[in-house]
């Protein structure tokens, strides 16, 4: 009897796997029951029993399933034949052809005429989150573009100059914050971002039932403002940095400020007060659409709130002065006194460490940027790479140093970048172009050899990256769920081989480059200065490890030398990757603590509250304050959407069904003035290109705003994409405009883009959701020139 119990729950346990979703930035613990031969999963379930999810989850976790079994999923290397059509090869030939490529490009325009764009997944993949670096390094390219330079760098590169390094971003602290302020993010729909929090609309509700408050400012009437906000504020897009200026200046005038314990630790209070008084809430008014009242009420309530944080993303990054809101959300925090206390904005201590904690604490070198410029436009390298919004012209445009060849791993800019009929017209041309990717994309379909990669449950997974801004020190590691099948490999052999192929020794053992790299990371961390293996010798370290190899290896090592480690013996009780295996639900690590000042990178050692860099943006933040709007212009936002993750999901059944998703959201007033009806089509033009797409007339947006979500746009000669064609949508990057920047990042401007909206004549017969994302869509997308915007 009791044996058999015992059975039938290791049989019931050998079933269950449970492992972290890699998919978006809240790295939910999921529970998977494998089917019966072990060789799929039969249903994906929230890991109730997850230290830091509780068993939440979203459509898209459940989607893993869907996405594992996709038959257009790639399983094995393509190759381009002549007609433009893909074969499958074997590794050793793709390897072959993209040896010889490499070769004939830099001997013909050197090392920079190789470009390589990463997007978002890498930051969600072991893989590439450590054996990327080696890569680019090997490429010895100044062309590095990644997706971060149509995202987050303004809050890095800004969070960089205040604190010291682009990954000391402070985080809102949550699960004790009583008044949450939250401007251009919409966490209920994108499930959180530079704020890792799995549940986010839980943990917002949590901070209402606890009697705090959530405040949302958006042009939009987000899911957030919906379900989880006291209070939404409608702002004009691209205009955040003048709100939060207003709020600045009203403390200051009203004596509201208060740092508390980092006072000592700032420097620039004075100047942030000069540079704040112009922008009187008065004025702000007009030009954010925000009243005067409102923008000081607004003030008043975060400097009231018993611990109170101001929070950004996309809204506020990816805009004409994203670097300066993302600055003025932590001068907010810092003079309320919220900077780096419980209920604040504090800063997370990963497992893993980082370079805010490693070495002599307190003080750094800084971030640096603005070494060289691109070629074409001059534009200045931001923490190591080109931004993204200069791709195209840097391979259309002639001359010395002109782009030639393309490696993309994990990224998708033909639908991502501004200006995508552009670059996509730009890409068919490369003499040689290479995609490590899953599916045939609109990217991917221009390249000669496409590597795919593992599924996500045949791969292991632990976030290197996003326990780095978690609302909670945390660390789950999970082993891969399903063995590599034939004919694919690690992704991050393949990232090894290509490392070799770029450094010129194609032939080399991947097995002993990676014990190289392995000894260097013991080599350097041996050299760094308050590590507990300072003294000890890499090769003895390294025997240490075995039989370990791989990404394992590497993060063991990060894992034992970081905060909480085991320092390989010295700290016996301490965390090792050992440790995480015998966890499957996680290690929690407790609340986030105060870190200031050891935390803190910056030269001299202080929270730099005025950055020359940043406050040299400033004068034209005043010009804003005046600039004449042209009165027909409608300004285009984008939005996200809960069953969708950028450009790369509308392939699985379960997250595309039901209605069109991919609409253009109008304000009933401006309907009626450009004769747009709810379900008929419009044409949206930009400087740049032109979009048609259905209307969905609402009041939940700003008069003079349109929102179009992004990543559509799939009905594309060659996409290997079957389901996603038939949900097609529009691109919104078509319309795009690349030279607009944020001017400090060169981040790209995706909200608040000028656009001209009518109705679309073939509209009338209310052309069809899917049908009406295609018709121009389409043409730009497939190669055809942009239409200029009249
Ligand atoms: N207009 C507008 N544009 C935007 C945004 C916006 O809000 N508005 N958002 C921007 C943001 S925040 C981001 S992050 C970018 C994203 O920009 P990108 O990263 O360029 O685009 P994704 O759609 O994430 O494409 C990811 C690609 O990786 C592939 N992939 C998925 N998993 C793996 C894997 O395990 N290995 C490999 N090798 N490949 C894999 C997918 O098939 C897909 O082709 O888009 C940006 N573009
Ligand atoms: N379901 C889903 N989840 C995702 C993704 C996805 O595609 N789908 N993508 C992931 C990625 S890569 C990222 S970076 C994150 C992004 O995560 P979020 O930043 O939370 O996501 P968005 O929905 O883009 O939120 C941007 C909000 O800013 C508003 N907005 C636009 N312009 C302005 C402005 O000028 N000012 C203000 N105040 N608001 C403005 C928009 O209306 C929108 O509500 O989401 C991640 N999670
Ligand atoms: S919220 Fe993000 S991490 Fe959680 S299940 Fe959904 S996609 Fe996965
Ligand atoms: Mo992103």
């Amino acid at each position: 009897m009791r044996l058999d119990g015992w059975r039938s729950r290791l049989a019931r346990v050998a079933q269950t796997a449970f492992r972290t979703c890699p998919l978006c930035e809240a790295t939910c613990g999921l529970e998977l029951t494998l089917d019966e031969q072990g060789t799929g999963v039969s249903r994906v379930r929230g890991d109730a029993d997850d230290v830091f999810s509780h068993g939440f989850l979203c459509p898209k976790g459940v989607a893993l399933k869907e996405l594992h079994e996709d038959p257009d999923r790639l399983r094995a290397p393509q190759r381009r034949l002549a007609d433009g059509s893909f074969e499958a090869c074997s590794w050793d030939e793709a390897f072959a052809l993209v040896e010889a490529g490499l070769r004939d490009v830099v001997s013909a325009g050197g090392r920079n005429a190789v470009a390589l764009y990463l997007g978002n997944p890498n930051a969600h993949n072991l893989s590439s989150l450590l054996y990327a670096k080696p890569l680019v390094k090997a490429l010895g390219t100044r062309n590095v573009f990644t997706a971060s330079t149509v995202d987050q760098y303004p809050k890095q590169l800004a969070s960089g100059l205040m604190f010291g390094t682009a990954t000391t971003v402070a985080v809102p602290d949550l699960d004790r914050a009583q008044h949450v302020m939250i401007l251009g993010a919409d966490p209920v729909s994108s499930n959180g971002s530079l704020m890792t929090a799995p549940d986010v609309r839980g943990r917002l509700q949590a901070v209402r039932s606890r009697g705090g408050r959530v405040v949302v400012v958006d042009p939009r009437r987000s899911r957030t403002a919906q379900s989880v906000a006291d209070e939404h504020v409608f702002i004009r897009p691209g205009t955040d940095a003048l709100l939060l200026m207003g709020m600045v200046a009203q403390l200051f005038s009203e004596g509201l400020v208060r740092i508390g314990r980092l006072e000592r630790l700032c420097a620039g209070v004075d100047e942030v007060r000069a540079l704040a008084a112009p922008f009187t809430p008065e004025r702000v008014a007009r030009p954010t659409g925000v009243p005067a009242e409102v923008v000081r009420r607004l003030a008043h309530d975060l400097a009231a709130a018993d611990r109170g944080v101001v929070y950004g993303r996309m809204g506020t990054t990816t805009q004409a002065f994203g670097t300066v809101a993302s600055w003025l959300v932590d001068v907010l925090n810092t003079l309320t006194g919220n900077l780096d206390r419980a209920g604040g904005a504090m800063f997370p201590l990963p497992a893993t460490g980082g370079p805010n904690s490693r070495g002599e604490p307190g003080r750094g070198r800084g971030v640096r940027f603005g070494r060289w410029t691109s070629r074409v436009r001059g534009l200045p390298e931001v923490l190591g790479e080109m931004p993204a919004a200069c791709l195209a012209e840097e391979i259309d445009t002639p001359g010395d140093d002109q782009v030639r060849a393309l490696i993309t791993l994990a990224g998708n800019p033909a639908v991502s970048t501004p200006n995508a009929g552009r670059l996509s017209r730009a890409l068919a041309a490369l003499d040689l172009m290479v995609c490590l990717d899953v599916y045939v994309t609109e990217t991917s379909r221009h390249a000669d050899v496409i590597l795919p990669a593992p599924s996500p449950l045949e791969r292991s997974h632990y976030d290197l990256a996003l326990y780095g801004f978690a609302v909670r020190n945390v660390a789950n590691y999970s082993p891969p769920v399903l063995p590599v099948p034939e004919g694919t490999q690690d992704e991050w052999r393949t990232l090894l081989r290509l490392t070799a192929i770029a450094a010129g020794h194609g032939r080399m053992d991947v097995d002993r480059l990676d014990d190289l790299f392995a000894l260097d990371m013991l080599r350097r961390e041996a050299e760094t200065p308050g590590s507990p293996v300072s003294r000890r010798k890499p090769e003895k370290l390294l025997a240490e490890l075995a039989p370990r190899r791989g990404p394992e290896r590497l993060l063991d090592v990060m894992l034992r030398c970081g905060p909480y480690g085991d320092g390989f013996g010295a700290r016996p009780d301490g965390l090792s990757l050992a440790v995480l295996e015998s966890n499957p639900h996680g290690v929690d690590l407790g609340p986030l603590q105060p870190r200031l000042p050891a935390a803190l990178r910056t030269p001299s050692g202080m929270i730099e509250l005025a950055p020359p860099e940043i406050v040299a943006d400033v004068p034209r933040l005043a010009d804003a304050l005046d600039a004449a709007r042209e009165p027909s212009a409608m300004l285009l936002v984008g939005r996200r959407q809960l069953r969708s993750n950028n450009s790369w999901m509308h392939n699985l059944p379960l997250l595309v069904r039901g209605p069109a998703r991919c609409t253009m959201q109008v304000h009933p007033s401006d309907a009626a003035r450009l004769g747009l009806v709810d379900g008929g089509v419009a044409t949206v033009r930009s400087r740049v290109g032109s979009i048609a797409l259905p209307v969905e007339v609402t009041d939940g947006i700003m008069p003079g705003v349109v929102s179009i979500p992004h990543g559509w746009g799939h009905a594309v000669d060659g996409v290997g994409w079957s389901v996603a064609a038939e949900h097609a949508g529009a691109n919104s990057n078509v319309l795009s405009d690349e030279l607009l920047l944020d001017a400090v990042s060169g981040n790209a401007v995706l909200n608040g883009i000028p656009v001209e909206v009518l109705a679309a004549e073939s509209g009338a017969d209310g052309g069809g959701a899917s049908r009406a994302g295609r018709s121009e869509g389409v043409g730009v997308g497939a190669g055809v020139p942009a239409q200029p915007a009249g």
